[in-house]
């Protein structure tokens, strides 16, 4: 059974939310925040430390969009892949990175300089210039999201899973009022999806049965 290792709420939420739309069976095992700290045992399974590690087939993978494309890919009857003769391959590929390398890198700043670290090295203007970076990159996806439902090839796919995990993680970092009107539609319409919703009660089930706290990894203490 496909395995999948993830703290509450943190980037791991991204293969979470795809095996819950996909409807597949797997294992959850959930971790405390940082794991590295918290799970030292968990360095053994990703030396890296960081979440998610999902393994299937034997492979262990780290990153969680290419585990949203593995899975889309894997599982494509579901339609959240897009194929290579469809004609927004490239666009599918930009958005489904572009949801972890431009818009996580600048709100994981925003965390470091702005809660994790202890008070003598807070930052507070590089977390609001990390902000600034991050509403700054989502305008990008204003006229898009103002013209069509989903980011590309007319339906659900796993680069909404990726971008739409950025969007949830800016509420936990207070950023998604500064979000505007098209981008908060598209943010609410990705949570009200059932699939969105069973991956939410899926890892506080499994938090509570696990004895790990339910606060959510951008909450906790690094
Ligand atoms: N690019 C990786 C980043 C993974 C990552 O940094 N995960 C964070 C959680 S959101 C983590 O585990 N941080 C704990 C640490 O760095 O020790 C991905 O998209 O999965």
């Amino acid at each position: 059974m496909m395995v999948l290792y993830h703290c509450m709420s943190a980037r791991s939420f991204r293969p979470l939310w795809m095996l819950e739309e996909l409807g597949l069976d797997y294992d959850l095992q959930m971790l405390p925040f940082p794991p590295r700290q918290s799970a030292k045992a968990y360095l053994d399974i990703n030396p890296l430390g960081t979440v998610p590690a999902f393994i299937d087939h034997g492979a262990l993978m780290t990153e969680s969009s290419a585990i949203c494309q593995y899975l889309a890919e894997r599982h494509r009857a579901a339609g959240m892949h897009v194929g290579v003769d469809e004609p927004d391959y490239g666009r599918y590929l930009n958005f489904l990175h572009f949801g972890e390398a431009t818009l996580t890198f600048p709100q994981t700043l925003v965390l470091r300089y702005g809660r994790f670290e202890t008070p003598e090295r807070l930052q507070p203007q590089v977390a609001e210039d990390y902000a600034k970076w991050f509403l700054s990159r989502l305008r990008t996806l204003e006229p898009v999201l103002a013209q069509q439902e989903y980011l590309c090839a007319g339906r659900f796919t796993a680069a909404d899973v990726s971008v739409g995990y950025a969007l949830f993680l800016a509420e936990f970092i207070d950023l998604a009022v500064r979000f505007t009107p098209a981008v908060k539609a598209y943010s609410a319409r990705l949570q009200a999806r059932p699939g969105f919703q069973r991956a939410i009660e899926a890892q506080r089930q499994a938090a509570i049965a696990q004895g790990v706290s339910l606060a959510a990894a951008a909450d906790a203490p690094a």
